[in-house]
């Protein structure tokens, strides 16, 4: 039987387990990604690991969400993660050279390698053929440091793309059509293989934003084969050297397939307030914005700017609406400026931002009270513009250019004939905002900056014998990172400062809930399925952990959130009888009893006594060899500092 691609790349990395399906493996990794939000506590787990210089064949620390210096903070951060790469063997992307997963693609992304990144987006480089894949922050500390990366061995679904995409239908609503159809839960524990005659139709950044996005439908990742339109960009891009061909073989089985004609999509936006809330604009209507904002690791290609120009060209933005626009990277905005596009898009009135993650982030842009705004972005959770009422869409670049400047949701289809798009034959290439490790000889010259809004990782303890602890909170399904530990301008730069990010964990759920927890010293957080979903950010275990969490008692998880909970030393737990979460209110007295010597002897079914109502609950604690090691240390960071030393 063939080999899907998925397996191939996995088989050529694999260091530990087998390979069954949902058993865990662990693989090697070839390149690592971070970013500033997730970067600076990923470094200082990589420096409280002690490995001097980092075992990869490529880290790249980049600059690229808290870019609004409206403090020391973020500027400190900044320098703090410069100085460690600079140290320890890493290439520093620096503030204005781009969105990660967008710079990623065009300067170090290989096929038939294996990346991590500190960012739920990094799936991106699939768009090239990389099985890559979004982890906590200390999973690709691990990595820098040469440990393998653990995950579930997937379920590996083929997309079948056949036709072709209709003149101003997107590569955005091929991914809102997949979301549409499976749900933000409908990719747990699966790879999305993408494959089919249509495929040859789809530029690499059309690939990337579908790979990008696959991320809202909680996949492990999404990937392409890498082809001959693969080895065009990467020829643009001068790195030819760096491709080969890669493909799933023709008798390759896969465990589900979906079909998409693309020839039958049609221009879709996901409505209020999350990414697979998918209708058509028909469905929809032409309603009245406020704002429109394109950009973010989505929808920020020279590709799709490219056609954002076109359609503003000699148009002016609605009186009605604010139109703001941050290109991807720098080679993306340059190239824009020495064509002329730059030009057009300033000329229609479009508030041009820096490339970075910007809006998609909450970092200023935030809509007006009640907003609707129009994003090419790929979240819409409640709140995370920084406007708790707004309602924001996520629509394509296209949808996104043409509704901004009629100030009514339009279909692109409407702008009339399309011209055709090229991507150049060169990209310019300047990597002068891409600064170089040290020599390792020259290391011990370089001193590590530190700011005072950095503090360390916070205190953990092994597993203790039994828990007897409250419930802090209970909350029901699909809670994303973004409730449990918002973002934001205002507590983004808190981001290397835990237990000041901590005084806002939960809050847009409970105000009370930090000051709560801290008061009971340790307690259990109880919620419905899809717990966790969103993005990768650790600092939503590590802000729980430091708010004294034992536990998260949950009808299912999302995949890095389970991870990262885990790497923090929280036990996550599943009920046995989804039923069972009736059986628990806020305040109740919780005990597990002898959950040590359980866990130690590898029970997967624990009992949680609840005191307060006199019920009895089963719930899951599937835990394998290495996470069980884990838990009993006390989190990854203490596990990994005990192998090392072993
Ligand atoms: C996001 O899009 O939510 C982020 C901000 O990029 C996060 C990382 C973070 O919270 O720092 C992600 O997707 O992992
Ligand atoms: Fe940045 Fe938004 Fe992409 Fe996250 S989703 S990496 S915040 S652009």
């Amino acid at each position: 039987m063939g080999l899907t691609l998925t397996e191939k790349i996995l088989k050529a990395h694999l260091v530990d387990g087998k390979f069954i399906k949902g058993e865990e493996i662990g693989i090697k990794i070839d390149q690592t990604l971070t970013q500033d939000a997730t970067g600076t506590m990923a470094y200082l787990e990589f420096e409280a690991m002690g490995v001097p210089r980092v075992k990869t064949e490529r880290s790249v620390a980049y600059i690229d969400h808290n870019t609004l210096q409206s403090g020391f903070e973020n500027a400190d951060d900044h320098r703090f993660i410069g100085s460690v790469a600079k140290k320890h063997g890493i290439y520093f992307s620096r503030p204005g050279n781009g969105i990660c997963h967008q710079v990623h693609l065009e300067r170090f992304g290989i096929p038939g390698k294996t990346l991590i990144g500190s960012d739920s987006h990094t799936p991106t480089g699939g768009g090239i053929g990389m099985i890559a894949i979004g982890a906590g922050g200390l999973d690709v500390a691990v990595a820098m440091g040469g440990g393998a990366y653990y995950i579930t061995y997937p379920k590996i679904v083929k997309i079948n793309l056949t036709g072709k995409l209709s003149p101003w239908v997107s590569a955005k609503d091929v991914i809102l059509e997949v979301l549409k159809r499976l749900s933000v839960k409908g990719g747990v524990g699966k790879v999305m293989e993408y494959c089919g005659e249509g495929v040859k139709t789809l530029s690499v950044p059309e690939r990337a934003t579908i790979t990008n996005m696959g991320a809202e439908l909680g996949a492990t990742t999404s990937i392409f084969p890498s082809d001959e339109i693969t080895r065009e960009f990467l020829k643009a891009q001068q790195r030819e050297d760096v491709w080969t061909e890669l493909s799933a073989d023709a008798d390759a089985e896969y465990d589900e397939v979906v079909e998409i004609n693309l020839s039958e999509l049609v221009p879709l936006a996901a409505c209020p307030h999350s990414p697979d809330n998918v209708k058509s604009v028909a469905e929809i209507g032409n309603m009245k914005i406020d704002q429109v904002c394109i950009g973010s690791c989505t929808n920020s290609s020279l590709y799709d700017m490219l056609k954002v120009a076109h359609i503003l060209k000699g148009k002016k933005v609605h009186p009605d609406v604010s139109l703001a626009i941050a290109p991807g990277s720098k080679q993306v905005l340059t190239m824009l400026a020495q064509n002329g596009a730059l030009a057009d898009i300033i000329a229609a009135g479009a508030r041009v931002l820096e490339s970075a993650c910007g809006p998609c982030i909450g970092m200023g842009q935030s809509p007006n009270s009640k907003g609707i705004s129009l994003r090419t972005f790929n979240r819409n959770f409640e709140g995370r513009s920084g406007t708790k009422d707004a309602q924001v869409y996520l629509v394509s670049p296209e949808m996104a250019a043409i509704s901004a400047i009629n100030g009514v949701l339009t279909d692109p289809r409407e702008i009339g004939e399309m011209p055709e798009i090229k991507l150049p034959e060169k990209f310019l290439i300047n990597d002068n905002m891409i600064e170089l490790p040290a020599d390792e000889k020259d290391m011990d010259k370089i001193e590590i900056l530190r700011g005072p809004n950095i503090k360390p990782f916070p205190q953990t303890s092994p597993l203790s014998d039994s828990i007897d602890a409250a419930c802090s909170l209970k909350v029901g399904d699909n809670i994303t990172t973004d409730h449990i530990m918002p973002a934001g301008a205002k507590i983004l730069p808190l981001r290397s400062n835990i237990p000041a990010i901590s005084e806002y964990c939960f809050t847009a759920c409970d105000k009370d809930f930090p000051a709560r927890a801290n008061e009971l010293g340790q307690s259990i957080i109880v919620g419905g399925s899809n717990y966790g979903q969103g993005s990768s950010r650790e600092h939503a275990a590590l802000a729980p952990l430091y708010l004294g969490i034992k536990a998260v008692l949950v009808k299912s998880f999302a995949r890095i959130h389970r991870a990262n909970l885990i790497n923090a030393g929280i036990l996550p737990l599943t009920f046995v009888n989804e039923s069972d979460y009736d059986n628990i209110s806020e305040g109740d007295k919780l005990e597990i009893k002898n959950v040590k010597a359980s866990v130690e002897a590898g029970e997967t079914t624990l009992t949680v006594v609840n005191k307060t109502k006199g019920v009895d609950i089963p719930v899951l604690c599937e835990l394998t060899g290495r996470t069980k090691d884990i838990i009993l240390a006390g989190g990854l960071l203490d596990y990994t500092r005990e192998s090392l030393n072993k």
